[in-house]
């Protein structure tokens, strides 16, 4: 067995992984990052679109922006359809200025795999069986599989967690050692990626009997929308043309609108629940982003939480290794736990008032029409919905 050692062990090439080790080698902190997929496959995963405000900013910041800011898309509102009509929110007014991107996460993940490479991270990929132990000793181990099949072992300083929800770091932590907060929705979103032309400027976000539908984009020929459904779903059962004539019937306008139609080349489900573990700390084992955290994507939190995580935890790790400081390291979880409940609120917000329960009755049916109404005439109720789509700041 080959034994090594580095500063930082990080377990997962996702967006929490990467931006912390990046965030780290620009602070002189070494770190290793071992991801169990290729680096094709982790470039390929079909996720998130949407980029705060701040995490626009740390993409610039740690210079992973430039294509980006070239083929993102600057959205400065989104559309909320009900009742046949369509009411827009609009981010700079209410913010102050702030707006977001669309900009798919495995574009992200490619931009920072690509920074991390250039400036000589070390990022293993195709890691296979990888495990973590001495996690309540000053030298916590990692272990894992390389593809040649070689065994090695590193010895860190601290293991940061960010091997999303099915990990093994969470499930390394003593289970008395933590508090698991869930909470599943009765249904899922069946997800398409199709050709066509965008069908709107803006997202929208449309309530409607049948089911949620949210319509975004990738680029001016790629679309991504999605509608609600079981979580059960099986994608076999719905034809390009079924598909099609549901999105017409839940998106219909009084004034005749139809979507944008064109061949559909990914059809997935996705499961709907929110997720929060406390804490997100365990002896010298960290855990950041999915890991620790999961949110319905309604309000397009999921990868925006794990830039905010690694942004915290490298915060406290660069005061650990150039000040000396442990203090921040003690307050990490309490610090990432204030905001991760704050956006775990708003997506079970907006997944409630978007969304049709099964067996609602027309009283709830009317709460919901009445909350689309009020944020959508109120400056105060918009502001909060903008306040937090754009991303609440960072303490
Ligand atoms: P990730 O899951 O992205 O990354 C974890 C990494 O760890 C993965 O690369 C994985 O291969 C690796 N890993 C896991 N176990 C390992 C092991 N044992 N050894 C080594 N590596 C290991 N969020 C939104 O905001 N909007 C959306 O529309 C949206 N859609 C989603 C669709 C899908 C199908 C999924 C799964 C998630 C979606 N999310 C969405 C949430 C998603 O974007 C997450 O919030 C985001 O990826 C979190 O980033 P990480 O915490 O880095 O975890
Ligand atoms: C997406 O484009 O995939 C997306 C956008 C906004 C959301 C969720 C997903 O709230």
């Amino acid at each position: 067995m080959r034994t090594t050692r580095t500063q930082v062990g990080i377990i997962g090439a996702g967006p929490a992984g990467l931006l912390l080790s990046h965030i780290l080698h620009l602070q002189g902190i070494e770190s290793v990052v071992l991801e169990r997929h290729s680096r094709d496959d982790v470039e390929a995963i079909i996720k998130a679109g949407v980029l705060e405000q701040g995490t626009i900013d740390l993409m610039n910041e740690i210079g992973a922006g430039e294509r980006m800011m070239k083929e993102g898309f600057r959205h400065e509102g989104i559309i909320l359809r009900f009742d046949g009509r369509d009411e827009r929110i609009d981010f700079p007014s209410l913010t102050g200025g702030k707006s977001v991107m669309i900009y798919a996460q495995h574009d992200v993940i490619k931009d920072l795999i690509k920074v991390r490479l250039d400036s000589g991270g070390d990022i293993r990929f195709e890691a296979k069986d990888v495990s973590v132990y001495d996690l309540d000793t000053a030298q916590p181990k990692i272990r894992y599989r390389d593809k040649s099949g070689v065994v090695e072992e590193i010895t860190c300083d601290f293991i940061a967690g960010c091997d999303g929800t099915q990990g093994i770091c969470r499930p390394s932590i003593p289970a008395g050692a933590l508090k698991v907060h869930e909470r599943l929705y009765p249904f899922g979103w069946f997800g398409i990626l199709c050709k066509a032309p965008p069908s709107s400027d803006e997202l929208i976000y449309a309530m409607h009997e049948r089911g949620f539908v949210l319509v975004s984009t990738r680029s001016p020929d790629i679309q991504r929308m999605y509608f609600q459904c079981s979580p059960t779903e099986k994608v076999e059962n719905w034809s390009d043309d079924r598909i099609w004539a549901e999105f017409r019937a839940r998106l219909a306008t009084q004034d005749g609108w139809v979507p944008q139609e064109g061949p559909i080349f990914s059809k997935t489900v996705i499961g709907m629940r929110s997720l929060v573990v406390e804490p997100m700390r365990y002896g010298r084992l960290f855990l950041a982003g999915d890991s620790a955290h999961v949110v319905p994507p309604t309000g397009a939190k999921g990868l925006n939480l794990a830039a905010t995580d690694a942004q915290i935890l490298a915060r406290a790790l660069t005061a650990y290794f150039k000040s000396n400081r442990s203090d921040l390291l003690y307050q990490y979880s309490e610090t990432a736990l204030r905001r991760i409940w704050k956006a775990t609120r708003f997506s079970w917000w907006m997944t409630s008032m978007l969304h049709t329960f099964p067996g609602t009755d027309e009283f709830q049916n009317r709460l919901q029409l009445s909350e689309l109404n009020y944020v959508t005439s109120s400056r105060a109720g918009a502001m909060a919905l903008a306040e937090n789509y754009v991303g609440l700041p960072i303490e």
